[in-house]
């Protein structure tokens, strides 16, 4: 890449072998259902985790909104939680375009809904009442660290949601991500869920797509909401090609970012104007906060470090950061990063030169 961006794994260009497949692809019309590249993608990411079929969508959020489309109408409710991607970062787009309402519920510090909280929230069958519908989780947790949750924690979610005829859906956009951090396959992880959307475009590398996964009923249903929302998209194995590299070649390295993420913690815990919980650091997400008696706010730092060395962080607030390890970032460029803040740190830190007459 040209920069060294930790934004977010979102900005990663597609590797060299990507490429070569994407130009060498063998395409056909997916909206027939005739695109042996889609095909193959969606056959491969639907036996990695363990799903009767899959579905090549353009986006994350495209799987997530397809998924919520295919589990409920309109009038049902989603039990989800309050920082879920889902629930701030999709426009909105289940209430706007299925008429289904959300209900957020708190998380715990890694992102875990309370599952006697969640139980709670199930609506009796009542007219007055939205019916609940679906249970919408997220792993990694985004909101909290990108922190990999465990395969019990949905086990109990799932029985919950089984128990009162609820469906459940995973945003597994870094799905990846938190089973390389726990040493597990993803069908482990969602052996639980009915559904699961996982991201090609993000640590994977692929420029464009997503996979949502399910049963083939399931997948029959998402199908319909995916062309309504305008994603029958027609000679698409050219996207899907990458998709098909992302799924043989750029998993088990995701390990060697979650490295960096912990260099990169390791190197912030040693600096006096930064704070950072690097027990919390599991995955390839870095948040970290200034410290109080830091003069600058989080903007300020992000546009001193771009332009003094040329590394490009994401603000979160006003005094925090999201940094996001990717393929394209080494450990030198950890290094350039935690050098670069120091010394605006150092300098931000300094004491003010006494006044002279
Ligand atoms: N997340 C992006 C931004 O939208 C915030 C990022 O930079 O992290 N689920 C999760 C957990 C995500 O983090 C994202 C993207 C999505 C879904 C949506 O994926 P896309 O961008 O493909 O629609």
């Amino acid at each position: 890449m040209d920069r060294i961006d930790l934004r977010s794994d979102t900005v990663t260009w597609p590797t060299p072998e990507m490429r070569q497949a994407m130009a060498e692809a063998l395409v056909g019309d997916d909206v027939y259902g005739e695109d042996p590249t889609v095909n193959a993608l969606q056959e491969a990411a639907a036996r990695r985790l363990g799903k009767e079929a899959g579905l090549f969508v353009a986006s994350g959020t495209m799987g997530n909104l397809v998924a919520v489309l295919a589990h409920c109408g309109r009038g049902d409710e989603v039990i989800l939680g309050d920082k879920a991607h889902t629930f701030i970062y999709e426009a909105g787009g289940m209430a706007a375009l299925g008429g289904v309402m959300p209900l957020a519920l708190p998380t715990d510090d890694i992102g875990r809904l309370d599952p006697s909280t969640v139980e709670d929230a199930i609506r009796e069958d009542d007219p007055h009442m939205p019916r609940s519908r679906l249970i919408l989780v997220e792993n990694s947790y985004g909101g909290k660290h990108g922190y990999p949750l465990p395969p019990d924690y949905f086990a109990g979610i799932a029985a919950i949601a089984r128990r009162h005829g609820l469906a459940t859906h995973m945003d597994g956009a870094r799905l990846f991500n938190a089973a390389v951090a726990q040493g597990i396959s993803a069908a482990d992880i969602t052996a639980h869920v009915d559904s699961v959307t996982f991201c090609l475009s993000k640590g994977l590398c692929a420029p464009v797509g997503s996979v949502l996964c399910g049963s083939a009923a399931f997948i029959h249903q998402a199908r319909r909401a995916r062309k309504a929302l305008g994603g029958g998209m027609r000679q698409a194995g050219i996207l899907a090609a990458a998709g098909v590299v992302a799924l043989n070649e750029m998993i088990d390295r995701l390990a060697e970012d979650h490295a960096h993420a912990r260099l990169l913690a390791e190197g912030l815990a040693r600096l006096p104007g930064a704070r950072v919980d690097v027990d919390k650091v599991r995955t390839n997400m870095v948040f970290f906060d200034l410290a109080d008696d830091v003069p600058l706010s989080s903007e300020q730092v992000a546009g001193q470090l771009r332009e003094t060395a040329g590394v490009w962080l994401g603000t979160n607030g006003p005094r925090g950061f999201r940094a996001v390890t990717h393929y394209w970032i080494s450990a030198g460029d950890v290094g350039v990063l935690l050098d670069g803040l120091e010394r605006i740190l150092a300098r931000a830190q300094e004491p003010a030169a006494p006044l002279t007459a």
